[in-house]
């Protein structure tokens, strides 16, 4: 298991916290996200045998939000 903290760019409310952590939630992989809306930071702990950072960050995306590494 490996984790990862990508900043977020876009979140601006408890909706937009969930919405990042569902759409992780449904790449298989993904054991657990931790959201800050504060810091504008997702940590995700991944098995990198399942789901590359690359996939992390285009999830995110495709949810509406900016990643920066
Ligand atoms: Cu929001």
């Amino acid at each position: 298991m490996t984790s990862t903290t990508l900043n977020v760019l876009g979140m601006t409310c408890g909706g937009c916290v969930n919405s990042v952590k569902r759409a992780l939630a449904t790449l298989p992989g993904v054991r657990q996200t931790e959201v800050s809306l504060e810091k504008g930071q997702a940590t995700i702990e991944y098995d990198p045998a399942q789901v590359s950072p690359e996939l992390l960050k285009t999830t995110i995306e495709d949810a509406g939000y900016d990643v920066k590494a």
